[in-house]
């Protein structure tokens, strides 16, 4: 009896939902108190492509409440991953197979956290088997939490989401990003094209709160090219579960492995990856 009360807490699948809320919003909280009160800023790929100690500090905040309450789960976190597109993709590769994995970008828009612009959040998946169940992401700014449990719906502060109605381009409102990683043509010649063609195009810098966004209804569509496994697969989830669609931008359903993403109300998605491809966006 004695020895049974002495074993660790250890949450359901179920629970990992709630485990990842917790992480998001302590971590979250954490990071706003930072703000213009970081002290390292180191370059990763180039002076577009930074992480400061706050990143890594609040990776580990995040790695520590996992292994406590779900020990043997998997971890793949931006910070420990390694630097570069073949790095990331070889540390998607070696636990896309496992049982439980989480997947966490612990800043997604550190550019805006180092400069104080106001766009910046935790993001944390859960896949099982490949398949993502958990999407949380946290904007400790604007105190909202945005949640999506896999065949359950996405809320935001307790309120079920649902992707915008819009059903053509010409009435939709669209976001991109523009990262480093990727060639400045490509993102250019896309972005020229559609303006036109849209009511507006947005870029607050954080793939995770743009997809956010779209399933929120409060954009109506969303691509980038260039991205991360940690950056995506939380909010990726939140699209699906509000009535959207995601796709990588060859139209394939996504995927943990994806790295070109389009995210839509689903309405204008043919459209928008048919605009795509005629700028050259195709794989
Ligand atoms: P980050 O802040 O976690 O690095 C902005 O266009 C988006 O691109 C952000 O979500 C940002 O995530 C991501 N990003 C920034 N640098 C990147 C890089 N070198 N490779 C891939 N994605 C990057
Ligand atoms: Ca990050």
């Amino acid at each position: 009896m004695e020895k049974d009360q002495k074993q660790p807490y250890v949450v359901s699948s179920k629970s990992r939902v709630a485990v990842a809320i917790n992480a998001a919003s302590k971590t979250g909280e954490w990071i706003k108190s930072k703000v213009g009160d970081h002290r390292q800023l180191n370059i990763k790929t180039s002076s577009q492509d930074l992480v400061t100690e706050v990143d890594k500090g609040a990776e580990q905040m995040i790695r520590k409440l996992v292994q406590t309450y779900c020990p043997g789960d998997e971890f793949l976190g931006e910070e420990s991953a390694g630097i570069g597109a073949e790095a990331s993709a070889n540390a998607v590769d070696a636990v896309k197979d496992a049982e439980y994995v989480w997947i966490v970008d612990p800043i997604d828009g550190t550019t805006n956290f180092v400069h104080g612009f106001p766009y910046f959040c935790v993001s944390i998946a859960v896949a099982h088997k490949g398949e993502v169940i958990v999407g949380v992401i946290y904007d400790p700014t604007h105190d909202e939490l945005f949640v999506a449990e896999k065949g359950k719906g996405a809320y935001v502060h307790g309120n079920l989401m649902k992707s915008a109605d819009h059903a053509t381009l010409n009435e939709s409102l669209v976001a991109t990003g523009f990262p480093p990683s990727t060639s400045v043509e490509l993102k250019t010649k896309a972005l020229t094209d559609i303006l036109p063609k849209v009511r507006g195009v947005r870029n607050v810098g954080s793939a995770a709160l743009h997809l956010a966004y779209v399933a929120a209804g409060r954009i109506d569509a969303y691509w980038e090219i260039g991205l991360n496994a940690w950056d995506l697969a939380a909010g990726a989830l939140l699209v699906a579960e509000s009535g959207g669609t995601v796709t990588d931008v060859a139209n394939n359903p996504y995927d943990i492995t994806v790295r070109n993403i389009v995210a839509s109300n689903g309405h204008i998605h043919n459209e928008l990856i048919q605009q795509l491809h005629n700028s050259g966006l195709n794989a």
